[in-house]
């Protein structure tokens, strides 16, 4: 028997797969205690089925196998011959920590630029700018534990329910609780919680402005606590005044009586836990509805023994990311390039000079400036662009053109666009770790060979560093040699890990309560409030597309979509509708109908739903497989603080199939 995470999503449930294959929740488990979701029993059917086994190059049109070696000579040949910020390299929050690691190393340590970002700029991006600028540092403030305690639970722009199932069933296990649920779309989530709030997509912001001018008019503001533990409440204030709820309830299409709840039991309940994930994080308001609703918690003094603001990581390894520093402007141990002293501390810590101080340009701006021929060598590692970016008739575009090293464990269709194909091994063909979203970091055991020549990530990159003169700083033969470097960079770190090892995980970073003794990382010790400006994006069109996930598939489908068992009822791709507004379209529930913005058309199957009206929901991760993705439909405007692309709010236009029978 081997124990390891689960490669899916971001609760972080440890596994173990026997003998025989058959895989099950690990009982010793912090995160899950034995309990599972669909999703990886079907692991061990798909980890050979559309995998990539040998490099693969293609000068013309036809790709052809090449070694290793060969596959190394071009990728060093291209590096040398390139200026470093005429590279790009984009990543994940679904490797191994020392695979993200090892390749952050290679990129800002060894070729010097930080011309890299990951695909949690897609995700969790502005939860993280966000929680840096309330509480002067990154990291969910409590963890799982709290929930066994807590009676009060909000789900704002979360479908927990299938998106984070185990963690959900353990809020279910909270008899007596109170649930309250914030989205457009009745979800699962909505239809299992005692109160459901049909929110207008993008209002979020006006919504907990109005929620914090009640708890002021009502005199539930916990003055003890602003004054002792935090700095900007009266601002904060000012800018939620302007959100008195007959304002806000026109804006968000809410009742008054709702806003009055949400304060209420923010004022009144004994432990109140907030989760939240993409329906705020990916907006061009997602950092202030982060800022909003933590200034809730601050206002009422809703943290450690009195609840949480905690931000659902969607991938396996997000956090690990984070620790590592992966996006364009991070380093290890909670690190940033802008800051010299952490520069300085990497450079020693590597043996390295001129770590650059500028961030590199985020994922959207990378594809604008491949476009502008300023970037023309792209390597991508463990994502699928071609599905999961936003403004894919763009996008495309810049695949094209653009040199594309694709280094994934399966046929993806980013693959489509690729000059060289490089084989990866996935989880269970290699070894490290990962970190869930309370911060427990758990060991995955190898359990399965690598399929074909496919090598582990954090080997790729070290094997090629080493063929450039970089045995030195890459002198690792075992994941093993790469934990043991990086943990010792956080040493000291809020988010310490240097006291971890292998043998003794799963264990969790932090203390149990990360500001357990109410002093902040920030400059005063205090945490912060911030005025949460409310800004819409205007859009044409008729409807308010809304994107997100399918209960038993994962993202773009490259692994779970080989298991029958969980594809069936997910295809064919769907749109979700309320009867009322298919009514005046004369659209009938089953019909074939086309969504289109500017140029694009996307067909998909009408299904009836409540969704708020003039919104319509569709998942995002369909392959070409099964016709255009949805994400051709998505503009790549970003939020400007934490630069993540609003994936929740672009207008269409919906019209009949021409296929519909006469
Ligand atoms: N089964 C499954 N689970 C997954 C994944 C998967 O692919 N499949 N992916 C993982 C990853 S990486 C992530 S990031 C998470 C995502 O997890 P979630 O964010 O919970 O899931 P989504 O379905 O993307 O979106 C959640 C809800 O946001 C709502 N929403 C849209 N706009 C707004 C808005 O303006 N305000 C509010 N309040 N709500 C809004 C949508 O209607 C949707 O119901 O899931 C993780 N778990
Ligand atoms: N419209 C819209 N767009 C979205 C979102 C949305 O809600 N709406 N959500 C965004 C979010 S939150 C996310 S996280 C992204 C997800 O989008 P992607 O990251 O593009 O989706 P995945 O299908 O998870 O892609 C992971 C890839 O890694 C490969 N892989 C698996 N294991 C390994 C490994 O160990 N090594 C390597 N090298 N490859 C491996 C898989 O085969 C797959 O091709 O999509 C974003 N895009
Ligand atoms: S809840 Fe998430 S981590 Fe747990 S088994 Fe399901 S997909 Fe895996
Ligand atoms: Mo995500």
């Amino acid at each position: 028997m081997k124990t390891f995470q689960c490669p899916y999503c971001g609760v972080g449930c440890g596994l173990r797969i026997d003998e025989k294959g058959k895989i099950r929740g690990d009982p010793d488990h912090p995160a899950n205690y034995g309990d599972l979701c669909k999703k990886p029993i079907y692991l061990p059917k798909v980890l050979d089925k559309g995998r990539i086994g040998r490099p693969l190059y293609r000068e013309g049109e036809a790709f052809k196998e090449i070694s290793w070696e060969e596959a190394y000579g071009i990728l060093a040949e291209k590096l040398r011959f390139l200026d470093p910020d005429e590279v790009y390299f984009y990543i994940s929050g679904q490797l191994l920590t020392e695979d993200i690691y090892v390749i952050n190393k290679f990129v800002k340590g060894f070729l010097k630029t930080n011309n890299i970002d990951a695909n949690s700029r897609l995700c969790m991006a502005s939860a993280v700018t966000a929680y840096k600028l309330a509480f002067g540092s990154d990291g969910p403030p409590c963890t799982y534990e709290d929930i066994n305690d807590a009676d009060t639970f909000l789900f704002a722009g979360s479908n927990a329910a299938i998106a984070h199932p185990v963690l959900f069933k353990r809020v279910l296990k909270r008899r007596g609780s109170l649930i309250i649920t914030i989205d457009p779309v009745e979800t699962e989530t909505a239809k299992r919680s005692d109160v459901f709030i049909q929110i207008r997509a993008g209002t979020d912001t006006a919504f907990f402005n109005s929620v914090l001018f009640v708890l002021y008019k009502e005199g539930w503001i916990n003055f003890e606590f602003v004054e002792k533990y935090t700095e900007g409440f009266e601002e904060a204030l000012k800018e939620a005044e302007k959100f008195p709820p007959e304002v806000a309830s026109r804006i968000c299409g809410v009742g008054k009586e709702e806003i009055y709840l949400v304060a209420e039991v923010f004022a009144k309940s004994k432990k109140l836990i907030s989760f939240w994930c993409q329906g705020l994080n990916q907006s061009v308001n997602g950092t202030m509805k982060n800022l909003a609703l933590i200034n809730l918690h601050l206002a009422t003094g809703r943290l450690n023994e009195r609840g949480c603001p905690f931000s659902l990581t969607g991938q396996p390894n997000a956090m690990g990311g984070r620790e590592v520093g992966y996006l364009s402007n991070g380093l290890p141990g909670y690190r940033d390039v802008r800051n010299p002293e952490d520069r300085k501390f990497i450079e020693e810590f590597w043996g390295v000079k001129g770590i650059k101080p500028k961030p590199g340009p985020t994922i959207t701006e990378a594809v604008d400036l491949i476009l502008e021929g300023k970037i023309r060598f792209l390597w991508v590692v463990c994502t699928n662009p071609a599905v999961s970016l936003p403004e894919l008739g763009k996008v495309r575009k810049a695949l094209e053109k653009v040199f594309l090293v694709v280094q994934d464990a399966y046929w993806n269709d980013t693959c489509e666009f690729a000059n060289l194909i490089l084989p990866a091994s996935q989880v269970g063909e290699k070894e490290g770790v990962m970190t869930g979203s309370d911060r427990t970091v758990t060991f995955c055991e190898k359990f399965s060979k690598p399929y074909g020549e496919s090598k582990p990530d954090w080997l790729i990159f070290t094997e090629l560093a080493r063929k450039m003169g970089g045995e030195r700083l890459f002198p690792y033969r075992s994941s093993r040699d790469v934990f043991e470097e990086f943990k010792v960079s956080t040493k000291g770190r809020i988010c310490d890990m240097s006291g971890l090892s292998y043998e003794g995980l799963p264990a969790r970073w932090g203390r149990r309560w990360l500001y357990e003794d109410l002093r902040f990382p920030t400059e005063s010790g205090k945490a912060r409030f911030h005025p949460a400006k409310f800004e819409m994006p205007s859009e044409s069109g008729g409807f308010i597309l809304i994107t997100g996930r399918l209960k038993n598939q994962w993202h773009t489908m490259t692994r779970t979509g080989k298991s029958e068992e969980l594809l069936k009822g997910e295809v064919p791709p769907f749109v979700l509708m309320n009867p009322e507004d298919a009514k005046e379209l004369g659209i009938e529930e089953g019909e074939e109908v086309v969504l289109s913005r500017g140029p694009y058309e996307v067909v998909r199957i009408v299904k009836f739903g409540n969704v708020k009206r003039r919104h319509i929901f569709s998942p995002f991760g369909y392959p070409r497989e099964f016709g255009e993705p949805t994400n051709l439909l998505l503009p790549d405007r970003v939020d400007p603080l934490s630069k993540e692309p609003d994936l929740r709010y672009s207008g269409v236009r919906v019209r009949v199939s021409a296929r519909r029978p006469l």
